[in-house]
């Protein structure tokens, strides 16, 4: 058996850990042999909430679940961490403009920057799945400079898996026919899901759909489909998201299956024109535990348009706490 790794996972009373938690000790994100510790960090009042989750963790008997940490401390949660999944953040509360919710988020995401920069293995690899995530994680990483920020990602993997099954649905064909798919940009309503280079049994995606229902129904589906959630559910999507982010860290460590990517909201190097330094959602391959862009994607002018919009939406973002960035 491999020696374990400490694995930090914030909000962890929330919904999404409810799910996610389960999923890492079970053996799901770094593999069957791969124990772990989990170090979960919550706000004081839901620490009582936390301690239920763990007595749960507790009672599953998971062979691979190593040990466990409960704590308000950021700096204890992250203490010596490979991997972090930071998925605790506020949520918009009534009245709340989006400047507040940029600006509350980049407290909680600044202090857990220093916390991972002062405390945190230096590979640890980084997850940020609350929202706003793209800016979030822009926020972290830029209080965390002795940390390589390639080591910081944003989740835009649930995008990108609610895609694929869109297009498998319309084409009569499964999510294993589907490769090639892309989420430009940023985990919002600009995202711009691409299936300009994706593979749908062998042909073109692209060649098997009219380009009405690309625009005015997948497009606007994937892009909505976090809202559709909330109609039908009364409760944003955990489920679904915790797999998205098992997906995520999976794929970083273990690699992307080849001929094929998937999508990350990486650290741009100014790829396809993207801003240096955004965290902006690429076609990425991952292998030995590292991702890169796909390059020489071509991209006509539809996809240039749709790509400047998100971009320009994480500029602003940017730009909203840019006085709070060091
Ligand atoms: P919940 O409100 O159920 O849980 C969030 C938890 O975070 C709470 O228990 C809260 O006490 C805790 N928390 C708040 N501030 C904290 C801090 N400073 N340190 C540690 N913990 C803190 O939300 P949940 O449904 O689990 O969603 C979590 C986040 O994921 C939200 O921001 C949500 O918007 C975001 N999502 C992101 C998605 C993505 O694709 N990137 C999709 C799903 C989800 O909407």
């Amino acid at each position: 058996m491999k020696a374990p790794v400490r694995v930090a996972v914030t909000g962890a009373a929330g919904q999404i850990s409810y799910s996610l938690l389960f999923r890492i000790a079970a053996g799901e994100m770094l593999g069957a042999d791969q124990p772990v510790i989990l170090q979960m960090l919550e706000i004081t009042p839901a620490l009582g909430a936390l301690k239920g989750v763990a007595m749960e963790l507790d009672d599953c008997a998971f062979p691979l679940l190593a040990g466990m940490v409960c704590t308000d401390d950021a700096n204890v949660a992250f203490k010596d961490a490979d991997y972090a999944l930071l998925v605790g953040a506020r949520p918009r509360g009534p009245g709340m403009e989006r400047k507040d919710l940029l600006e509350a988020n980049a407290a909680i995401f600044s202090a857990q920057g220093k916390a991972i920069n002062d405390h945190a293995s230096r590979a640890i690899k980084i997850l940020v799945v609350g929202n706003p995530a793209n800016t979030n994680a822009l926020i972290a990483q830029r209080n965390a400079p002795d940390i390589d920020p390639r080591q910081f990602t944003a989740m835009t993997r649930l995008d990108h898996n609610r895609a694929m099954t869109q297009l498998a649905q319309k084409t009569g064909t499964t999510i294993n026919d589907v490769t090639k798919l892309t989420i430009w940009g940023n985990h919002s309503s600009t995202q711009y899901p691409d299936i300009h280079h994706t593979g749908v049994d062998g042909k073109d995606a692209i060649s098997l759909i009219d380009q009405a229902w690309y625009e005015n129904d997948f497009i606007p589906t994937v892009q909505q489909r976090g809202a559709a959630i909330i109609d039908a559910r009364g409760a944003s999507s955990a489920a679904s998201a915790a797999n998205a982010a098992i997906f995520h860290m999976r794929d970083w460590a273990l690699g992307t299956p080849d001929g094929d990517w998937t999508s990350m909201a990486v650290y741009s190097d100014g790829s396809y024109g993207i801003q240096e330094g955004l965290i902006y959602s690429f076609p990425c391959t991952c292998k030995d535990g590292d991702w890169q862009i796909v390059q020489g994607v071509e991209l006509n002018d539809f996809s240039k348009a749709k790509m400047k919009a998100t971009e320009e939406e994480l500029q602003k973002e940017r730009d909203a706490v840019s006085h709070l960035l060091p």
